[in-house]
């Protein structure tokens, strides 16, 4: 059993993943905490990531800052009323499916809520089956909205099967260099993933249709394994730095002391990125403790980008952290993202790690950023990703 605290506003539960769509993100507002906890606990059994708003403005901050599938909200709040929520929401997201929660039913608001496109309009006391029953009714319609154009019908499908064959049998991997501040030197090569198939020809793209596929988990081991193949026939003794996605942490795979790149596991760094959350991995702790056992190294990727903020350090302890491209562009002429820098690496390298800053693009935003204290460099500036393994450029 969880406690109480559990369902407190502004905190997330994580449901039972052998039950639950762990990829269902559900926010629950309501001004009452006790009626919060009800809803938010009856919904556990569905969805993955349950966060509770007290009131409608700081629902629209978490709408703000994250993704959701569905809102389910009170009307009668102080404040900002739940029909209020959903006109703002609607100002932003059309999409988003909101079920209005009342405990004093009227016809005028039965009406506005219809008329503002609420997706249900329930009756306190909450009846919880037909509550579970409309988010995951309210998620599928989410679905289909996202993917419009997407992977909806089976001949859609299908194409996008060919597509993601294609693109796994001319996917390749570009490295590009992490350069050293002090040796003006290669430290290490980041492993990118590159797709030959113009259908699906950007990373994200990939990365997306092996979502929609349930093929995220062979995607990451043709990478790594790529990567691993790529160590052993150059014998290159830098780092590589190689990306996962979160799912990769559920893949077993990953903790084969036998694959090709846990084999060099010692020179390997793992990088998580931010942008994703990694609220829904179970055992997050014991997994980064068996990979690091294996002798892999971890990052935060894209630091400053996402939206899981400072508690991703807490979570991860990762050894290396590499500051986002949207903090260095123009860094050097701009004493706000500076000032930012200056703090991340002061409380990054106050906690032993080391600071990379991607995405450098001129040579003054690389003196500038090395100037901040990160002490390696990588972007365009230095060398594009290319064949392994490209040379850099220092002027
Ligand atoms: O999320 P992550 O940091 O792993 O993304 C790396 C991506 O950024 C790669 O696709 C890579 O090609 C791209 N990249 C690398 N260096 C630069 C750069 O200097 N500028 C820009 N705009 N993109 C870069
Ligand atoms: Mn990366």
């Amino acid at each position: 059993m969880t406690s109480l605290k559990d369902t407190a506003p502004g905190t997330r539960l994580v449901a039972d993943p052998e039950q639950a769509d762990s990829r269902l993100r559900v926010l629950v507002v309501d001004d009452d905490a006790a009626v919060a906890t009800l809803v938010a606990r009856g919904l556990r059994g569905i969805a993955g990531r349950i966060s509770v708003a007290s009131d409608a403005h700081e629902a629209l901050a978490r709408l703000a800052q994250e993704d959701y599938d569905v809102v389910v909200s009170d009307i009668a709040m102080p404040g900002m009323s739940g029909l209020d929520l959903i006109r703002a929401v609607r100002a932003r997201d059309l999409d988003l499916p909101v079920i209005l929660v009342t405990g004093a039913p009227s016809l005028e608001g039965a009406a506005t809520a219809v008329e503002l496109g609420a997706f249900r309009y329930l009756q306190k006391p909450i009846d919880l089956p037909r509550l579970q029953h409309s988010v995951e009714e309210a998620a599928r319609l989410r679905g289909l909205a996202r993917t419009k154009g997407g992977a909806v019908t089976s001949r859609e499908r299908s194409a996008l099967e060919s597509a993601f064959r294609r693109a796994m049998s001319t996917l390749r991997v570009a490295y590009q260099p992490i350069v050293a501040a002090d040796t003006r030197h290669p430290a290490g090569y980041e492993a990118l993933m590159r797709s030959g198939d113009p259908a699906l020809a950007s990373p994200p793209a990939v990365l997306d249709a092996a979502e929609k596929l349930g093929a995220l988990h062979l995607l990451g081991r043709r990478i790594r394994n790529l990567v691993g193949g790529e160590i052993e026939r150059s014998r290159v003794g830098r780092t590589l730095f190689v990306n996962l996605h979160p799912a990769d942490l559920a893949d077993d795979d990953l903790y084969d002391a036998a694959s090709p790149l846990s084999r060099y596991a010692d020179q390997v760094v793992l990088e998580l990125t931010e942008r994703s959350s990694l609220e829904g991995v179970g055992d997050l702790q014991a997994r980064l403790a068996k990979l690091r056992a294996l002798g892999y190294r971890i990052a935060v990727d894209d630091l400053g980008a996402g939206y899981a903020g400072l508690s991703y350090f807490a979570m991860v302890k990762p050894e290396i952290v590499k500051i986002d491209m949207s903090l260095v562009r123009d860094v050097d002429s701009d004493p706000v993202r500076q000032q930012v820098v200056r703090s991340l690496v002061a409380l990054a390298s106050g906690l032993g790690m080391e600071v990379v800053a991607e995405g450098i693009e001129t040579a003054s935003e690389r003196d500038t950023m090395i100037h901040l204290g990160c002490t390696y460099v990588q972007g365009y500036a230095l060398a594009r990703p290319g064949p392994a393994f490209p040379d850099i450029e220092w002027r």
